[in-house]
């Protein structure tokens, strides 16, 4: 890719911040982005923007070249701009540093002259990069770099394993956002010898021996409803608070309802996580039945306070407000937008 060739000819020195939250399509982007980098003489760092948990540690440390990846906050390195920064897989600058851990004080991306960014996520008006390359088609950001950006002749069997990895990851073991360019690729990857049995294992059966009471709290606190064809998963800060989650647990918790359960039963199209983490700030999350659901989520979610991002049938975002109002709202907007939509007189 030109463009791509002639931005990265200026810069002997890159820096690549992988988007939270953690996944294989994050790490995975960084990771292949950084050794084809380094293979064309560029000095690379390859920064994830938060500590990684014992668990995350089990699950993602397979990886090849794994140790390579600066596991942190990216807001000191980010003082001293020095080349070119890439962004990957993230819309929003909250992905970008350690925004859990401390909201205030985020980076500013202009001190760096030259900012790429590469994402397959819906476009949001904030605008981090001076270069972009998005492709929204595409199942993964890896599948944009495999695709347009790195030569064939370069992946070999561990950059194969990272791939396949991302790409399962983001398509859900390919149920969902993949293409027929997705399968070739991961064609591709499966003749280098992609380790498919390691990322299967990590990827759907590396549950924690607590998960059968995670899924109890869920099944104890979801709602049916019918009309609106949408189940709701609503959990009040003074209960979550009782449960006493680790941030692990609350993660497992979320995604069993909204990956496992979500999309799944018949008759409910979408699946909405109201969780209120710390008093009046809610945890706003929603999957559509890629089949049945035909409300562009990341959209709709606009009118409580969404920020556009995510997937036509997947996103998640935090806001502010009553847990009880937001829920009511959520359901008015679903009732709406379920309405036939007028016909224009002739
Ligand atoms: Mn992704």
């Amino acid at each position: 890719m030109k463009a791509f060739d002639s931005l990265i000819s200026k810069s002997n020195a890159i820096l690549i911040i992988a988007s939270r939250p953690l996944d294989f399509d994050s790490l995975g982007s960084g990771l292949i982005l950084k050794k084809y980098l380094e293979s064309l003489g560029k000095k690379v760092k390859l920064v994830y923007p938060e500590t990684l948990t014992g668990y995350s540690r089990e699950v993602y440390g397979f990886l090849p070249f794994f140790k390579e990846i600066i596991f942190g906050d990216s807001r000191e390195i980010l003082k001293h701009p020095d080349g070119l920064l890439i962004l990957l897989d993230g819309t929003s600058l909250v992905q970008f540093y350690d925004a859990f851990q401390d909201p205030s004080n985020p980076p500013d991306f202009k001190i760096w002259p030259e900012r790429l960014r590469i994402d397959h996520h819906l476009q949001k008006p904030e605008k981090l990069e001076t270069r972009l390359i998005r492709d929204p088609q595409a199942s993964s950001t890896t599948e944009i770099i495999l695709h347009r950006i790195i030569p064939p002749g370069f992946i070999n069997q561990q950059i194969a394993t990272i791939g396949y990895a991302a790409l399962a990851g983001d398509t859900g073991n390919f149920c969902w956002n993949f293409t027929a360019s997705t399968l070739k690729l991961a064609s591709v990857l499966v003749a280098k010898d992609a380790d498919k049995l390691t990322i299967i294992n990590r990827l759907f059966y590396f549950k924690s021996a607590n998960y059968f009471k995670l899924v109890k709290l869920v099944i104890d606190n979801v709602e049916f409803d019918p009309k609106l064809k949408t189940v709701f998963l609503t959990i009040p800060y003074r209960k979550l608070k009782t449960w006493n989650l680790s941030e692990e647990d609350y993660r497992e918790m979320r995604l069993t309802f909204l990956e496992e359960l979500g999309r799944k039963v018949r008759g409910f199209d979408r699946y909405v996580a109201l969780l209120e983490k710390d008093p009046g700030h809610i945890h706003v999350s929603a999957r559509g039945n890629n089949l049945n659901n035909k409300i562009n989520l990341p959209k709709m979610f606009m009118e409580v306070g969404g920020n556009g991002g995510g997937h036509f049938n997947a996103l998640g975002f935090e806001v502010e407000g009553n847990l009880g109002e937001v829920k009511a709202r959520v359901k008015k907007l679903i009732g709406e937008y379920l309405l036939p939509k007028p016909q224009s007189l002739r």
